[in-house]
């Protein structure tokens, strides 16, 4: 992947405006996320403050491929099932969103979009232990290799 200067710069500005001195510009329980056609998240880090009750992520796909060729979710997982949930994830299929229904492993999960679309998913905080290992992946097949993140809470 190649960083513009640009790109670099952007990058400085939004940490910038993720500063502590902003947080009251935006709701630290609302988080977003974007996917895209090169099969990327453009962030490897969400971080929620344990004050949270409740949290909103919001996965924008910025790609133009449809769902079935280039389809994306957002998964929360503990880092000891990421690998299980995202083989049993693959063999659920489309209509499941790639996720195996009931699966207790799933923290929260968003729907499969595609380019264009976008969809979120509010969940309880109560399932997660402050300080917890956890990760997020895309579970559309192969994608978890390059689609995947730590999910820092408190
Ligand atoms: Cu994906």
């Amino acid at each position: 992947m190649t960083v513009t200067r640009n790109a670099a710069a952007a990058l400085v500005l939004l940490a910038a405006l993720a500063s502590p001195r902003y947080a009251h510009a935006a709701d630290p329980c609302q988080l977003e996320i974007s996917g895209n056609d090169q099969m990327q998240y453009d962030k490897q880090v969400l971080t929620v403050p344990a004050s949270c009750k409740q949290v909103t992520v919001t996965l924008h796909h910025t790609g133009k491929l449809p769902r079935e060729a280039m389809g994306h979710n957002w998964v929360l997982v503990s880092a000891a099932d990421f690998n299980a949930v995202a083989t049993s994830g693959t063999a659920a299929g489309l209509a499941n969103d790639y996720v195996q229904p009931d699966d207790k492993r799933v923290l929260a999960h968003t729907k499969t979009i595609g380019g264009g679309q976008t969809t979120s998913i509010t969940f309880l905080t109560s399932v997660l232990k402050p300080g917890g290992d956890y990760r997020y992946l895309c579970t559309y097949p192969g994608h978890n290799a390059l689609m995947r993140g730590t999910f820092k809470f408190g």
